[in-house]
């Protein structure tokens, strides 16, 4: 993963990942899921190395569920549906506090959905912004939106310091890689109703099976 993860980021591919995560009967494909992660993980390790702890952390779940996509189980685990079908029917999820599976599939997903509501919100505050908008306050009013009811104080103010280093708008257009901002802008227009899609459809069956807390 590291090779690739030096290339440069490009929104285009996050875009084109994303596309590729539903299945026409809305089940998401956990590979395309994954790669959307890993794809973003590059955007945050461009940012530099005061991001590290947070990409050290989504590098940590992907591994897990790229782990599972090419085990031996391989096949229950081709979409979030299977996934969560297969791991539940099997009692391979700890439910209600940290036992046998603290690596489920499922816990470790809901982790990078959580942070995918985070990314939808920030994305949309950086698409409708004005030229004067501040990164680093719509990074840290997304997060306090989303992810922050999920983690403790000591992550809350390691993240909050991260935020204040994030460069500016216009630069942080520059590092998305994707045209000049009006070009970029029209490009988050069209990737966040796709983002936001695989959101709802994994939220929707994590709420049918009362996995939206798991520990
Ligand atoms: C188009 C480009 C947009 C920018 C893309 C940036 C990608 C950000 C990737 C963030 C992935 C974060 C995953 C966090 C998962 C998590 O919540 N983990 C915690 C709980 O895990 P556990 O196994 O213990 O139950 C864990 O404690 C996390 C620790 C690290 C801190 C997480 C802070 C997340 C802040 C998210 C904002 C990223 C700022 C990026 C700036 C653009």
């Amino acid at each position: 993963m590291a090779d690739s993860e030096e290339q440069k980021f490009s929104l285009q591919e996050v875009f084109d990942t994303f596309k590729l995560c539903l299945s026409e009967n809305k089940e998401v494909y956990l590979q395309h899921y994954v790669d959307g992660w890993r794809e973003l993980v590059k955007f945050l390790n461009s940012l530099g190395s005061v991001f590290g702890f947070i990409s050290k952390d989504a590098v940590n779940k992907i591994k897990i569920l790229v782990a599972y996509l090419d085990g031996e189980n391989s096949s229950q685990y081709v979409t979030v549906q299977s996934m969560v079908k297969y791991e539940l029917d099997n009692g391979l999820v700890d439910l209600t506090k940290r036992g046998n599976y603290p690596e489920s599939g499922c816990r470790t997903l809901l982790r990078l959905h959580r942070a995918l509501k985070w990314l939808e919100l920030f994305l949309e505050r950086l698409r409708t912004s004005s030229e004067d908008g501040k990164t680093s306050v719509m990074c840290a009013d997304a997060y306090n939106e989303s992810l922050a009811q999920h983690h403790p104080w000591v992550v809350r103010k390691a993240a909050g310091m991260a935020f204040c280093v994030l460069p500016a708008r216009v630069t942080f257009f520059e590092v998305l890689n994707a045209g000049p901002p009006e070009q970029a802008v029209a490009m988050l227009g069209e990737a966040l109703p796709l983002i936001s899609e695989v959101y709802q459809v994994t939220e929707v069956l994590y709420a049918q099976h009362n996995l939206l807390d798991l520990p």
